[in-house]
């Protein structure tokens, strides 16, 4: 996935452009750039913005739409008129999701947007949101109303309705009982969205906030699923947030399962010999969502890690529901220890099965003859095996393993908290 970010560069790579590279790529989606305009910045001031040129402008976005398949764009800082006017000509013909952040003032007080560029911002830019993200401070701006009893949210949200954006989050409107609500208009439907405030000031919340709900839509998640997403996704990066510099922290995102996972089946594929480790059956290596209801919220190798030579390859792609076995051995495990998230299964041997008992991993076995056969037809053997060798443990498993039955490969399934954390346990083990 292609996504395009316009906006501007800030030096400290708390927001804007910077901001939104390592935003995306957490997400693993690259990310173009088309700068606006230059600042200089850090986390306690703001000092100069120097806007590009049109010429440079003109190329940049010429440069990546006549290369790129552009998946959707999310448009920040735009500074003045010039830069409006030419965005606006670049990017009118393009149908593809577009979210804008009408960002106007940074966290440290300097001005995003000349106020003499706030009219042509309104009838350029705001009529190719499909979704606009303001604050409450930026939706009064553009409306020139202050939210109260009498300018509710869903008029403030209608008059930016009608200078042309279909969608509208007007977001930190509502604070109630450590709550924070944003109201949202879609083109016939109003409602909030409600969650646990943060009260922690950082840099860059807007930002990781509308490149979520882009990352969302261009995944043809609705607008509803994005912003929750997007607000769950912010949530998380303001409490991840690292003081870096001296002044305000930076707002940091955490890495998707997807890229979590991934880097992990990368470190897997890099240790020495690992292919004397992977089973006839091969292998997967899973991991869960929170609490998952079935195999189709576990992530996992559409295909499998399998054996080439003396070397390992990985056969497929990332998907939930890419995995059946190691999924319902996780799946049974993380119904009684919900921490256990991560699985992966590995050929079983007489050494590793030692070596396992000398470091005092938690150790639990089952015996594929014992299966009754009425349980074949039921369930899987594998949920029958896994449940009974944890029926009567009181702590999690880090491996379960069978020594197989006529015609069955025995198996060893190794557990944890994280992908992470089952690479560490099988570096201790083979
Ligand atoms: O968070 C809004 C924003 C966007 N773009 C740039 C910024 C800021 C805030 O500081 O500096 C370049």
């Amino acid at each position: 996935m292609n996504v395009l970010s316009i906006g501007g560069s800030d030096p400290s790579s708390g927001a804007g452009i910077q901001s939104d590279i390592k935003a995306f790529s957490k997400l693993d989606t690259h990310c173009l750039t088309v700068i606006t305009a230059i600042t200089g910045q850090n986390t306690s001031n703001f000092g100069m913005v120097e806007p590009v040129s049109k010429n440079i402008l003109e190329n940049q976005l010429e440069s990546i739409i006549t290369d790129f398949k552009i998946d959707g764009i999310k448009i920040g800082m735009v500074y003045n008129s010039e830069i409006i006017k030419t965005l606006y000509h670049h990017l009118k013909k393009l149908k593809i999701p577009i979210v804008v952040d009408p960002v106007i003032k940074s966290t440290t007080g300097g001005m995003l947007i000349e106020k003499a560029a706030i009219i042509d911002f309104k009838k350029f830019i705001i009529p190719l949101a499909t979704i606009i993200t303001p604050n409450k401070f930026e939706a009064e701006i553009l409306t020139k109303m202050k939210i109260n009893s009498k300018n509710t949210p869903e008029k403030i949200a209608k008059k930016i309705q009608k200078m042309g954006a279909k969608n509208i989050v007007i977001t930190g409107i509502q604070i109630k009982n450590k709550k924070i609500s944003d109201f949202v208009l879609e083109k016939n439907k109003k409602y909030y969205i409600t969650d646990k405030e943060i009260s922690k000031i950082n840099r860059g919340s807007g930002c990781i906030h509308s490149a979520s709900v882009l990352y969302s839509i261009v995944k043809n998640k609705n607008i509803r699923k994005s912003l929750e997403f997007a607000k769950k996704n912010t949530f998380n990066s303001i409490k991840n947030s690292k003081k870096i510099g001296k002044g305000i922290a930076i707002t940091n995102m955490e890495e998707s399962n997807e890229v979590k996972l991934l880097n992990s089946i990368n470190e897997f594929t890099k240790i020495k010999n690992i292919y004397k480790n992977i089973p006839e059956c091969q292998t997967n290596f899973v991991y869960s969502k929170q609490k998952p209801k079935s195999i189709k919220e576990i992530l996992g190798i559409s295909g499998r890690i399998v054996k080439a030579g003396k070397g390992i390859i990985v056969a497929g792609n990332l998907t939930y529901g890419g995995s059946k076995h190691v999924a319902t051995a996780l799946l049974v495990v993380n119904e009684k220890f919900p921490n256990i998230q991560s699985a992966i299964n590995l050929k079983y041997k007489k050494e590793t099965i030692s070596k396992i008992k000398k470091i005092k991993l938690t150790t639990y076995d089952y015996d594929r003859n014992q299966e009754p056969q009425n349980i074949k037809k039921k369930e899987s053997s594998i949920e029958w095996g896994i449940k009974n060798a944890i029926k009567n443990s009181k702590k999690f498993p880090d491996i379960i393993y069978h020594k197989g039955d006529f015609g069955k490969e025995p198996m060893i399934i190794l557990f944890g908290e994280s992908p992470e954390e089952v690479i560490k346990k099988i570096l201790k083990i083979i």
